[in-house]
C-alpha cells in the first residue's frame, strides 16, 4: 500500500484514489490588504509564501486525476447565515457585510471572497462555500466525500489554527483519515501554525497526521509514477 513519511508515523494511502486534496479558504479576503484578515488587523504577506507550495500539490492531484475540494469561507448578502455573535466579534474598523476596497468583506460573491488567481479551480473542480470555520458546518462537504469514496484527505490552506485545524478535526471526528501539509498551511501568528501542527501529531496522531509537502508528492509518485 502506497505511504507518506509522515509523523507521527507513516499515513497509509489506499490503493484506490480514495484520497482527496483539501484547500482551505484560499481566497482574497485572508491574503490580499482591504480584506477580512486584514479588517481583523493582521499581516496578510504572512500567508503568501504558502502559495506555490499548494499550486504544486494542486498540479500533482490534477496530474493524477484525484479530486480537489476547495473551500471559501463567506456568507449570503443579507447576512442570513451570519451569527451576530460572529459579525461583532472584534474592534476592527470594518466588518463582515461592510463595504471595503474588494467589495463587501466576507460576502458570497463580492471580489475579495474569490479564491487568488494563482490557485483558480478549473471548471468541474468543488468550490465549497462555508459560512463557518470548519468546512464540514452546514455544508454538502461530508456528502460530497461519501459519493466520492473519499477516506483520507491532505489539508492545506489558512488559517492553520483557525478554519484548517477545525476543519480536520471535524473531518477526524467524522473517520477521515487526514494529514496536514506542513509547508502548505500558513497562520497569521507561526508560533500558533507551529503549535497546531504538534497538538495534532501528539499522542499517537490524535488528530492525524503532519508531513511536508515533499513527502506528500513523493508519497503520491506511487500511485502512477509515470505521470509525476
Ligand atoms: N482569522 C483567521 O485567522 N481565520 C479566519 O477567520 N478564517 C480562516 O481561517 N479561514
Amino acid at each position: 500500500m502506497p505511504a507518506i513519511t509522515a509523523r507521527p508515523y507513516d499515513y497509509h494511502l489506499p490503493t484506490t484514489a480514495s484520497v482527496a486534496l483539501l484547500i482551505i479558504d484560499m481566497q482574497r479576503d485572508f491574503l490580499e490588504p482591504g480584506g477580512f484578515g486584514d479588517a481583523l488587523g493582521n499581516d496578510v504577506q504572512r500567508l503568501q509564501a504558502i502559495v506555490p507550495t499548494v499550486q504544486k500539490l494542486q498540479a500533482a492531484f490534477r496530474a493524477l486525476h484525484l479530486p480537489i475540494f476547495q473551500t471559501v469561507e463567506g456568507h449570503q448578502s443579507d447576512l442570513s447565515d451570519c451569527p451576530p455573535s460572529k459579525r461583532d466579534r472584534g474592534k476592527g474598523a470594518l466588518k463582515i457585510g461592510d463595504r471595503g476596497p474588494m467589495g463587501r468583506i466576507l460576502v458570497l460573491g463580492e471580489p475579495g471572497n474569490g479564491i487568488i488567481s494563482d490557485l483558480a479551480p478549473l471548471s468541474g473542480e468543488t468550490v465549497i462555500a462555508k459560512p463557518g470555520k470548519g468546512a464540514f458546518y452546514n455544508t454538502n462537504l461530508e456528502f460530497l466525500l461519501k459519493t466520492h469514496n473519499i477516506s483520507h484527505l491532505i489539508l492545506t490552506g489558512v488559517t492553520t489554527e483557525v478554519c484548517v485545524q477545525t476543519t480536520m478535526r471535524e473531518a477526524n471526528d467524522r473517520g477521515y483519515e487526514c494529514l496536514l501539509v506542513e509547508d502548505g498551511t500558513a497562520s497569521y501568528f507561526p508560533e500558533f501554525k507551529q503549535a497546531t501542527l504538534e497538538m495534532i501529531c501528539a499522542q499517537g496522531g490524535i488528530v492525524g497526521w503532519c508531513g511536508s509537502s515533499e513527502q506528500v508528492l513523493a508519497g503520491l509518485k506511487q500511485f502512477q509514477p509515470a505521470s509525476l
